[in-house]
């Protein structure tokens, strides 16, 4: 088998270099095994399959955690901190930043890797921004991918931050164990800004920023989630979701985050419920990666791709129904 540092400026390394590399923990080797599930290369999705399959065995023994919360609400910095605890506990920890803006705005990527500045540098910890591709399948996927890769590398705390907004919470709520909203307390109703779907998925919610002059409101936000929570439909697993508040700056609090890990990791495989879970991911991620593949079949048909213009402008100008349209390609298609 070569090594992987023979060759580090070649763009892509064969099946056994890559697998061979990430077992052994190489950041290198593991940094350019994400970068090759990331693409969106047909060679490299072949090769990137692959990996995976090869490296599926060695996956697994990790705890998923997954955090959003709004822009600003301090994520990045509570990972940073958490993150740093789990190391002291002896955990290898790898952070999967799924950012939905770093595409327009790079300057975010940097944001983050200044904001896990301690966990940056440990030894122990591997951090990774993920740009967002936006598309179907896309992001998502090879984030799960990324995470996979960095069990298989022995990390076994994967923490992946994404910004609540839009789907990426829900495709992130498909990928981890344990889900956590960050939220902050504000002015008024605490309820606003947060999503009812969301708060239901979590199975912690953080009060982050309860410090300075915020503890009162972060005491009365605090009080105003337990009595939502009451409202919510129990999980079917019989967890009970926890609020609890914290200042990730001045690192208060976060140890009672590493408790209730260990409390729901105990009661999920206590019941069966931790693999019955991963189990139900699977199956989701089937689904969504048949989605993927059907959907970039299907434009990539040269007769779709031909009519799909002319078809759009007719469809756009009320010529023909949406639902006619899509009906005729798709016979198109399966011609
Ligand atoms: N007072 C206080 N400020 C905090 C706390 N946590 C984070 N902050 C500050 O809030 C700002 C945003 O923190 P980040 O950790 O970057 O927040 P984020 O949620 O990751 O932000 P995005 O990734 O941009 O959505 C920074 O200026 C932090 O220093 C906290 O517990 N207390
Ligand atoms: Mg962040």
């Amino acid at each position: 088998m070569s090594n992987p540092q023979e060759h580090p400026l070649r763009h892509r390394m064969d099946l056994d270099t890559y697998a061979q590399g990430v077992l052994e923990g190489d950041r290198v080797v593991l940094s350019r095994a994400i970068t090759l599930v990331e693409s969106s290369l047909a060679s490299d999705q072949l090769l990137a399959g692959q990996l995976m399959e090869r490296l599926m065995p060695y996956t697994g023994k990790s705890l998923r955690v997954g955090i959003t919360g709004p822009p600003g609400v301090g994520k990045s910095t509570f990972i940073d901190r958490l993150g740093g605890l789990m190391i002291s506990q002896g955990h290898r920890v790898a952070v999967l930043a799924v950012d939905p803006s770093s595409l327009e705005n790079k300057g975010s990527i940097l944001g983050d890797k200044t904001r896990m500045q301690a966990l940056c540098q440990q030894p122990n910890a591997y951090i990774r921004p993920s740009p967002s591709k936006g598309t179907l399948g896309g992001i998502s996927a090879h984030t799960r991918e990324s995470s996979l890769l960095c069990e298989a590398a022995g990390f076994d705390r994967i923490i992946v931050e994404t910004v609540g907004v839009g789907q990426s919470e829900v495709s992130v709520r498909e990928m981890v164990d344990f889900f956590v909203l960050l939220t902050m307390p504000g002015a008024g109703d605490e309820l606003q800004g947060i999503k009812k779907g969301v708060m239901e998925m979590a199975d912690l919610i953080m009060i982050n920023k309860a410090d300075g002059d915020r503890i009162a409101a972060a005491l009365l936000a605090h009080a105003e989630l337990e009595n939502a929570l009451l409202l919510f439909p129990a999980k079917s697993n019989g967890w009970i979701p926890k609020i609890l508040t914290c200042s990730s700056t001045d690192s208060v609090g976060l140890d009672q985050v590493l408790s209730v890990l260990e409390e729901f990791a105990v009661h999920m495989s206590a019941g069966g419920f931790m693999e019955a879970h991963r189990a139900e991911q699977r199956v989701h991620w089937l689904h969504q990666q048949l989605r993927y593949l059907l959907e970039r079949r299907f434009f990539e048909h040269p007769e779709i791709s031909e009519q799909i213009p002319h078809v759009r402008e007719q469809v756009r100008v009320g010529q023909i129904s949406s639902i006619a349209a899509a009906n005729r390609l798709m016979e198109l298609f399966l011609k």
